[in-house]
């Protein structure tokens, strides 16, 4: 097992992966920007290391800075958190060659999974199902053309260095195939520093649903189950929940099988996310893989029972998985409110000092946070304060229970998104579980479900 680990990370994540340090013995070090020296992960850490000035290209992904305040401190592992550094293979490569252990899959899991043409081409070759596209990068907007003829409209034209619904375009019967490459291609390079698209058939009102893995170094791999994830504006996901209200158990099982046999394939090690859309018939295919612990990894922890953070750092260490895939059983059905610092209705960022705090507690419910009174959000970071979660043995209760737990949230000084949030947990669609990827659009319309005005206007 490691001795001291760096945190390469800040927020909430940075305290989630600290506490799971310290429950395994495991000294830590905080890295921080001058904006965040009074943070809770700075105060929780062992050691903390200033890496830079606000801006995250200064500190939390300057390499150097870090990689320099892992060999001060002695460190001999690094955790990447989730977004900033966590799935570049660059750093987790620099991390490897300077002989420290890099908590995640091997770089070249990053790199393959990094490029969104050879994740789709692996995943043909493993026997993950995919939509009917083109088989690699487009040479031309002609071939593009072509291909969109052969597999019929709509279709979506997409960035192999993109993912999570970054460089995307859409083009429907009667569009220009050939324009639109070229505009998005430009766009890629620019974005990216690589125009390399590739397209396949558009699913108009897809549910996204992810199989959460967890692989050792030793060769054997297991799944939690999936998280929906459907609930999302402009690719921010804001409400997670687990098991998906669209999954059978007959179904969980085939994704699971055909997700393992993948995963055992490629040797993947660590945890991971094997994403799909799910079309209106329950049909699935793959969409991309993530490389790191994800933002709404609690909800998988609290309906399976497992802390993924410290299964994350043994399974780094060599340890073997203890598990086995039929040992392993969804018992809880959980949700989870991303509360954001922002204006509940414009959604614009509210950064500032939280004058007044109360946060919800009891039986079931969990907050996730580097929130206190006082706490001052800063703005050059993404606006997640906390995260909710909620969980009971049905659906049902774990709602009423999300709803409790909503209306006892008290932040003050800055605008959050928790009269959002409950909007979401009252809309009817949601309560049926019949929900898509376009229900916060629906719910910003205030079109489609009995008793709108009410949902529409309350808060
Ligand atoms: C799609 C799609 C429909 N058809 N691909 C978005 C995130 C990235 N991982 C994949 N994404 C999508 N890919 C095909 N072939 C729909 C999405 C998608 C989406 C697209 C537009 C607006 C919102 C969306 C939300 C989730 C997924």
């Amino acid at each position: 097992m490691f001795k001291k680990v760096l945190v390469a990370n800040r927020g909430e994540i940075a305290l989630r992966v600290i506490r799971a340090c310290r429950e395994l013995g495991l000294q830590t070090v905080a890295v921080h920007s001058t904006a965040d020296a009074e943070s809770l992960h700075v105060q929780f850490a062992d050691e903390a290391v200033c890496v830079g000035p606000p801006p995250s290209k200064e500190s939390y992904l300057n390499i150097r800075a870090l990689m320099a305040a892992a060999e001060v401190t002695g460190c001999d592992a690094v955790h990447p958190g989730y977004g900033f550094l966590s799935e570049n293979p660059a750093f987790a490569e620099i991390v490897e060659k300077l002989g420290l252990k890099f908590i995640g899959p091997r770089s070249e899991m990053l790199c393959l999974m990094g490029n969104k043409v050879q994740a789709r081409n692996f995943a043909e070759k493993a026997g993950l199902p995919l939509l009917p596209g083109a088989r690699g990068i487009l040479a031309s907007g002609d071939e593009a053309d072509g291909i969109a003829r052969e597999i019929g409209f709509p279709i979506i034209l997409k960035a192999a260095a993109g993912g999570g619904g970054r460089g995307m375009k859409i083009v429907r019967e009667g569009g220009d195939v050939r324009r639109t490459f070229e505009q998005a291609s430009s766009e890629a390079l620019a974005a990216f520093g690589d125009g390399s698209m590739y397209l396949e058939r558009y699913v108009e009102e897809p549910r996204h649903i992810e199989l959460q893995i967890v692989a050792d170094e030793h060769g054997h791999v297991i799944h939690l189950g999936e998280r929906e994830c459907s609930v999302q504006r402009r690719h921010q996901k804001i409400v997670e929940e687990a098991p998906s209200p669209a999954v059978t158990p007959e179904l969980r099982k085939e994704m699971g099988e055909v997700a393992l046999q993948a995963m055992r394939r490629i040797r993947y090690n660590n945890v991971g996310t094997v994403e799909f859309l799910m079309d209106e018939k329950g049909r699935y295919y793959f969409m991309e893989m993530n490389t790191r612990i994800q933002v709404e990894h609690p909800v998988t922890e609290q309906v399976y029972g497992l802390d993924l953070v410290r299964l994350q750092i043994k399974l780094a260490a060599g340890d073997k998985l203890d598990r086995t895939q039929e040992s392993v059983v969804p018992r809880f059905h959980a949700i989870e409110c991303r509360v954001n610092a922002e204006d509940p209705v414009t959604f614009a960022p509210s950064p500032g000092n939280i004058t007044g705090l109360h946060q919800p507690g009891g039986y079931g419910v969990r907050v996730d946070t580097m929130a206190f009174e006082h706490y001052r959000v800063q703005p050059y970071y993404d606006s997640l304060v906390a995260k909710l979660i909620c969980w009971a043995d049905k659906r049902e209760v774990a709602l009423q229970r999300t709803r409790r737990a909503l209306n006892e949230y008290v932040v003050e000084g800055i605008k959050t998104n928790i009269p959002f949030l409950r909007r979401v947990i009252e809309d009817p669609r949601f309560q049926e579980g019949r929900y898509d990827t376009r229900i916060v659009e629906q719910i910003l319309a205030g079109r489609g479900e009995a008793g709108g005005s009410r949902a529409a206007t309350g808060t």
